[in-house]
């Protein structure tokens, strides 16, 4: 199997995976890469998305501050593991001109589509979260376009190109609070705001994602399918545990799930996903993928604290998925 329409990203961040190491994806010996106080002010460090960008790196950051509003911040890197963080939150603009009221943002995820850069994120609208979504070239003015769905709604992940001629997204709607359900939901729109043809994807099922599921990274393109990280939630005696599956769609119609893996591929393990604001969490938001050597390296949030990476083959995760499919 082979990865179509993807960049070649010569530079991205790679370690060989460890000898005796029996896993299908492997952490960074470096984790994590981004300590919760690299923002001046900040009270943690996580969710975030990254993409290439002038032949280095472009990242939107999930940063919480230490009055505990949660906020949006552009950091840039050359090799995609040192990053240069603005201390300044991002200020979205709207048409006129001017700066949009920004009430709380997170979770972000960034897509190129075509010659864009888009976020998107979830976003307090009068209090309620839904889909935020800007669009930017440089990653210095973000243009905000309209929410795309009614509240309550997050983890809003677009596909890189049109499907069926429309832009596409993932969603999770929800509710107001910690949201004890989550289904992953499939809209199609011709211009970015008006949304539609709504199809479900995929519902919680046992195990460690038996509460809820949400989409993770942007999905990846390959001749057999969308390969797609997303997380999942079990409730425990003591709360929830974010995990991270993976599965494969159909390439145009992303609602027909091909495979979806019975047992997790990343679930907390280690102190810094154990450990932190809110323990037993790892939280995808990118997979930056090579499209020349397969190789994927993961972005993901750990304990709502710190942001860690994480490393494997788009061949050996389509193999593991494949034969650990439900
Ligand atoms: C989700 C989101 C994420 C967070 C996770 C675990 O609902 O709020 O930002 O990482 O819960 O707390």
């Amino acid at each position: 199997m082979k990865v179509i329409n993807g960049e070649i990203i010569n530079n991205i961040p790679w370690e060989e995976k460890p000898a005796g190491c029996k896993d299908v994806i492997w952490r960074s010996r470096n984790n994590p890469i981004i300590t919760r106080d690299a923002i001046k002010n900040s009270n943690s460090i996580f969710n975030s998305a990254v993409v290439p960008f002038e032949g280095g790196f472009a990242e939107v950051f999930r940063s919480d501050d230490q009055t505990r509003k949660q906020l949006l911040h552009v950091g840039f890197s050359k090799d995609g593991v040192f990053w240069e963080i603005d201390d300044e939150p991002i200020k979205f603009m709207n048409e006129k001109g001017g700066y949009n009221e920004f009430e709380y943002g997170y979770d972000p995820r960034v897509c190129k589509i075509e010659d864009k850069y888009y976020v998107t994120w979830c976003n307090g609208y009068k209090g309620f979260p839904t889909i935020g979504i800007a669009q930017t070239t440089d990653f210095k003015k973000f243009l905000q376009l309209e929410n795309a769905f009614l509240p309550f709604n997050r983890n809003g992940v677009l596909f890189p190109r049109k499907i069926n001629g429309n832009y596409a997204m993932l969603s999770r709607p929800s509710d107001k609070g910690h949201t004890p359900f989550g289904e992953i939901f499939y809209s199609e729109s011709p211009d970015l705001t008006y949304w539609g043809k709504h199809r479900l994807v995929m519902r919680p099922c046992g195990g460690w994602q038996s509460t809820k599921v949400g989409g993770g990274p942007i999905p990846i393109e390959t001749d057999e399918g969308w390969l797609m990280i997303y997380h999942g939630v079990l409730t425990s005696c003591n709360g929830f545990v974010y995990s991270a599956g993976a599965a494969i769609l159909d390439s145009e119609k992303p609602w027909i799930v091909k495979y979806r893996t019975k047992s997790y591929i990343l679930s907390p393990r280690e102190l810094y996903e154990c450990v932190g604001d809110v323990p037993n969490v790892v939280f995808p938001c990118t997979n930056l993928c090579d499209a020349e050597t397969g190789r994927i390296v993961i972005y993901y949030g750990a304990a709502d604290t710190v942001l860690a990476l994480a490393y494997t083959t788009v061949g050996e995760l389509m193999d593991f998925i494949k034969k650990n499919s439900y």
